[in-house]
């Protein structure tokens, strides 16, 4: 079997083995096509199958979850954490809070995680978990309740040298606090089992900032490549989340012009960018009050377009930087984006791309920064949160800052040399899909066969 054969033949597996699963099959997909120069000339990849390995979850823990809400009506949700592989370090990811969760998008997360935590250069493996539980128009005590229950299973699963999860989609620090908590009060331990925690509590110093910065800081790198600088461009953004409000301030801090963000529920357009006091805003409305971009569009006089996206509301787009959630930029939003001038895609959500989208920039020259590697800031800095926690230490700002900007330096350079190595110049999305495989790879090489 040659291995473009073995590549086709673990593929076509995953799909018979994981049916139905539509964003697992499309994650294992752009990655494992990606894998066939590298696993042509180190046989010793499929020799170990470690393909069909390194698809299969170590480990998958469903769970019910049951709370009471505000009127004393009973709730049950679904509980996820999938310990997907342990190779070089333990199972580290979010959980993620948002009613379309299911098996198949906790899969495809877990996947990734385990090549973008492979790029940080920090010993971690790959996990994700979450649950079907809906945050929007949930009061505190509903949010708070609800985590206690979801904690009452998890804590059995995790442990600072075993499993640490952190935030995503629909978990910031209120739900880190809640959830940190319940496990202190089952175990009487009080130790890193969650990364995102508050400052006065074993937190790190820009971890909040760390997935929008990181991510921003890595298309730098992208644009010097082709000796230019975000001086300028026009930005824009999808989502008013974490990830996009850091990624605006970091954008408009180093000369760009954020010109959209936007919700589930529609964009808004800013032709003159977003000013600091616009994104204090945001920061009150989103982070804050957990309220919705229509009430800050509102209150600041700017148009709120519902049900669009933020691609459709602009007129021009340098770069697109993809904030909010997986297959948002379809080929037809592509094609749009390329029109409008697009030259630099930067993924800070995960999977943000289709894959006949990626083709599509691909194709026509649009510089393009993949998620596992540009968006890997978040957990680069959830994995300096584990060593402080380790050395009883909270180093400055400054210093997590500086380790933050040097990782991403080193994950854009991992994925540059791996794409020239492998002949594939300029090709980041294989560069860095061949650099997190080959440590992870090699790694369960050494430790037999398990
Ligand atoms: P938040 O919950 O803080 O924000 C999510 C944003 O995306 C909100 O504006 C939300 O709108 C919007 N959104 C969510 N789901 C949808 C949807 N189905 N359609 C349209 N808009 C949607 O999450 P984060 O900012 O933390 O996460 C954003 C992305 O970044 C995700 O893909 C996540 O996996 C990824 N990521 C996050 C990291 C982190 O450290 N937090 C690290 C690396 C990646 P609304 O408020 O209306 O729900
Ligand atoms: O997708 C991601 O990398 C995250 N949600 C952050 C995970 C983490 O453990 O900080």
């Amino acid at each position: 079997m040659n291995a473009n054969e073995y590549v086709e033949s673990v593929i076509q597996k995953v799909e018979e083995k994981n049916a139905g699963q539509k964003e697992f099959l499309q994650a294992v997909n752009e990655v494992l096509h990606t894998l066939t120069p590298v696993i042509e000339k180190e046989p010793k990849y499929m020799k170990h199958k470690i393909l069909e390995r390194i698809t299969e979850p170590e480990r998958q823990v469903m769970f019910r979850v049951t709370w009471e809400d505000d009127n004393g009506e009973i709730q049950v949700n679904r509980g996820y954490r999938i310990e997907f592989n342990s190779a070089i370090g333990p199972y580290k990811g979010g959980l993620r809070l948002h009613p379309s969760v299911n098996i198949g998008i906790i899969k495809f997360l877990g996947f990734e995680q385990v090549f973008k935590n492979a790029l940080t250069t920090l010993p971690m493996g790959g996990g994700k978990g979450g649950s079907d539980f809906d945050p929007h128009g949930k009061s505190d005590a509903e949010v708070r309740r609800f985590l206690e229950n979801f904690m009452m299973e998890l804590y059995r699963h995790i442990g600072p040298n075993t499993d640490v999860p952190a935030g995503d989609i629909g978990v910031g620090g209120r739900e880190i606090g809640y959830m940190f908590g319940t496990y202190k009060k089952i175990t009487d331990r009080f130790e890193g089992i969650l990364t995102g925690k508050g400052l006065n509590w074993g937190g790190s110093l820009i971890r909040p900032e760390a997935t929008g910065y990181g991510a921003t800081y890595y298309l730098m790198e992208m644009l010097k490549s082709k000796g230019t600088d975000l001086n300028g461009k026009k930005v824009a953004l999808s989502g008013s989340g974490n990830v996009a409000q850091f990624a605006a301030e970091k954008v408009a801090e180093l000369g760009g012009t954020v010109v959209t963000l936007s919700d589930s529920k529609g964009a808004v357009y800013l032709p003159s960018g977003l000013t600091k006091e616009m994104w204090n805003g945001v920061y009150e409305t989103k982070a804050i009050k957990h309220g919705r971009l229509s009430e800050w569009a509102e209150k600041f006089g700017v148009d709120f377009f519902p049900g669009k996206n933020a691609w459709q509301v602009a007129d021009k787009v340098d770069v697109a930087f993809p904030s909010a959630t997986q297959n948002e930029i379809t080929l037809d939003d592509a094609k749009m984006l390329v029109d409008k001038g697009t030259i630099a895609v930067v993924e800070g959500a995960n999977m943000p791309s289709t894959l006949d989208a990626i083709k599509f920039f691909m194709d026509n020259g649009v510089l393009f920064g993949p998620a596992k590697a540009a968006n890997a800031g978040g957990v680069a800095v959830s994995g300096l949160e584990m060593s402080q926690n380790s050395l009883r230490l909270q180093w400055t700002r400054e210093e997590v800052d500086k380790r933050l900007h040097d990782i991403m330096v080193s994950i854009y350079n991992t994925g540059e040399y791996y794409a020239k190595k492998y002949g594939h110049e300029g090709d980041l999305l294989l560069g860095s899909n061949i650099g997190g495989l080959v440590k992870v790879a090699d790694a369960m090489i050494d430790q037999g066969i398990y």
